[in-house]
């Protein structure tokens, strides 16, 4: 089984991703796994943390040769900014006069529950866990889930959908043109249509200039996926729901929908569902659909179309103008904390979302077809996409 965890904070030494049940044999693309992490990075209205950092991940075991060895695989991703913390915020006693406190909860972060749970004086400790910064962690896990996922045929990627506002609206934007934006060197909301970035770009602007923030929508697409990942048989089985659970534990995700999900509780069914057709040559079995409002799930099962989930982010919840809180200390009203930070983070959040769905896909595929070398892997995909094929 494919198991993965992250450990590290914000402003420590390091974030560390563990990554376990990888067959032996996939060949690791460093170059991939860092411009992952760099894509991650980038977007209009990111805050000065991102001059700092340059990710990189550092492979520590379980990749020997340049190949995976069926051993678990540690990452290390250093913090670049630690230099300014080893103070403030080391391991050891240290001087507390040097602790920088985080007196007042910030409305909509985990801050005030997270102090409260585990009995915090302030926040500090409770937002350099709960900071997006973890999600750099996955992006590199996600990346080997990613290479996993092309030995199989799979690709995995996002675009943005909304920011505020500002939106691309409801139609399905076709794969090539999500396609394209994977390479661009200039990333400004990875958006599809130029004219909508603009005016998402407008959104991010109006923000800054107010100490606001915004949020928005970014959709995940997983091309060339098989039918029959997941299974309607056991509740926790389900892709849908593995899926939905994998993107909504990503910092300030709010919402998660899968296809039209949304305006399809709204629609007549005749207006939803996606009629069924069949051309020899099509897909993996010869059935088409003209349409892909299910977004290439059924019954909790992949049904062979592009897998399409989105995922609404709530205004990230550190204001430049802050809004009302309490002093944690003398528990009188005052204004919320504020620490450096974004004021839109909806492409980077795609970029994590898509290390949530290619670690998801890949857990689901490897325990479908099994293997613990990726020959053997293969060897069973093969005979099943043939079963396909001869169906
Ligand atoms: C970061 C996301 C944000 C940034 C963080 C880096 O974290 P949060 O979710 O806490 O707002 O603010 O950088 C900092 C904490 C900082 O010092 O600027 C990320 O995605 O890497």
């Amino acid at each position: 089984m494919l198991r993965y965890f992250t450990s590290g904070e914000s402003h420590g030494e390091a974030l560390v991703a563990f990554l376990s049940g990888m067959p032996a044999g996939l060949k690791v693309d460093q170059a991939f796994l860092d411009r992952e992490l760099w894509r991650r990075q980038q977007g209009y209205g990111r805050g000065g943390r991102m001059k700092i950092e340059r990710d990189a991940a550092r492979i520590l075991s379980g990749v020997r040769h340049g190949i995976t060895i069926g051993s678990p695989i540690a990452v290390l991703l250093e913090n670049k900014d630690w230099k300014n913390w080893r103070e403030s915020l080391p391991v050891e006693e240290g001087d507390p006069a040097k602790h920088k406190r985080v007196a007042s909860p910030r409305p909509g972060h985990a801050d005030l529950a997270g102090a409260l749970k585990y009995n915090f004086t302030d926040a500090r400790y409770v937002l350099e866990r709960a900071s997006a910064r973890e999600s750099a962690a996955r992006v590199a896990i996600g990346g080997l889930a990613k290479l996993f996922a092309r030995e199989l045929g799979i690709e995995v990627l996002s675009h943005v959908v909304a920011v505020g506002n500002a939106s691309i609206g409801q139609a399905e934007v076709p794969w090539d043109r999500i396609s394209v934006l994977r390479d661009r060197d200039e990333v400004l909301l990875n958006c599809a249509d130029a004219d909508a970035e603009a005016l998402m770009k407008e959104e991010v602007d109006r923000a800054l200039k107010t100490g606001d923030s915004v949020g928005g929508v970014f959709e995940v697409v997983a091309h060339n996926v098989p039918p029959g990942l997941g299974t309607y048989a056991q509740w926790d089985e389900r892709l849908d729901a593995l899926l939905a659970a994998a993107v909504m534990s990503l910092q300030a995700v709010k919402a998660v929908e899968i296809g039209s999900g949304i305006t399809a509780a709204a629609s007549l069914g005749s207006a939803v569902h996606d009629e069924i057709g069949y051309s020899e040559s099509d897909g993996f079995a010869g059935f088409t659909r003209g349409r892909n409002n299910a977004g290439g799930i059924e019954g909790g099962v992949s049904n062979g179309e592009d897998i399409r989930v989105r995922g609404y982010l709530k205004p990230i919840s550190t204001l430049r103008r802050p809004l009302q809180s309490v002093d944690f200390a003398t528990r009188e009203p005052v204004k919320a904390a504020y620490e450096r930070s974004d004021v839109c983070v909806v492409p980077a959040a795609g970029v994590a979302a898509e290390a949530m769905v290619a670690l998801t896909l890949a857990r689901c595929a490897l325990e479908k077809f099994g293997g613990d070398s990726i020959g053997e892997t293969l060897r069973n995909f093969k005979g099943y996409l043939e079963q396909l094929k001869q169906y």
